[in-house]
């Protein structure tokens, strides 16, 4: 069976491509989904996508996937900094969540400096714009095969 990952966009990704194109790039929340849409095609993995503004929807989502999913690869946007609930989530699902940033967190102001994910994610990606989640895919994929193959 296809490996089945879900991409996770916290609050605000929606606005991707719409504001400021500076920090977060040119390219829409569409562009990004689609772009790992074919990549993952090429892992030969399924994805599934779900963006969220609401905390407790973004946990109930990772409750959810327990069953129906693999790995996780999620941009938490500013509940990183802030969820103490995502990360509790994240930790009962089980499953490998792999964290992704557009922005280098930590060349940004100091309140985003702390994240309560990277504790608790399999690995971090963060700096390289939309690329970022790319990179995340490849490496939640190549860890899941490599468990499959263990
Ligand atoms: O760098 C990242 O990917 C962040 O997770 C993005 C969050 C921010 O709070 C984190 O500290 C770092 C913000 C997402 C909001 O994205 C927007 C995109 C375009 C326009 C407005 C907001």
């Amino acid at each position: 069976m296809k490996m089945r990952i879900l991409v996770i966009h916290g609050p605000n990704l929606n606005m991707l491509g719409k504001r400021e194109p500076e920090i977060y790039g040119s390219s829409t929340l569409d562009d990004v989904n689609a772009r790992l849409g074919k990549e993952a095609k090429e892992l030969g993995a399924k994805v599934e996508f779900f963006q969220s503004n609401s905390e407790g929807e973004i946990a109930g989502r990772l409750q959810a996937a327990m069953d129906s999913t693999d790995g996780i690869l999620m941009n938490p946007g500013a509940y990183t900094h802030t969820s103490v609930a995502i990360r509790d989530a994240i930790l009962s699902t089980g499953l490998p969540v792999v964290e992704a940033h557009m922005s280098n967190i930590y060349k940004r102001e100091d309140f985003r400096q702390k994240s309560y994910v990277s504790g608790v994610a399999l690995g971090v990606i963060s700096g390289f714009g939309a690329e970022s989640y790319s990179l995340g895919l490849r490496g939640l994929v190549d860890y899941l095969k490599g468990k499959a193959g263990s």
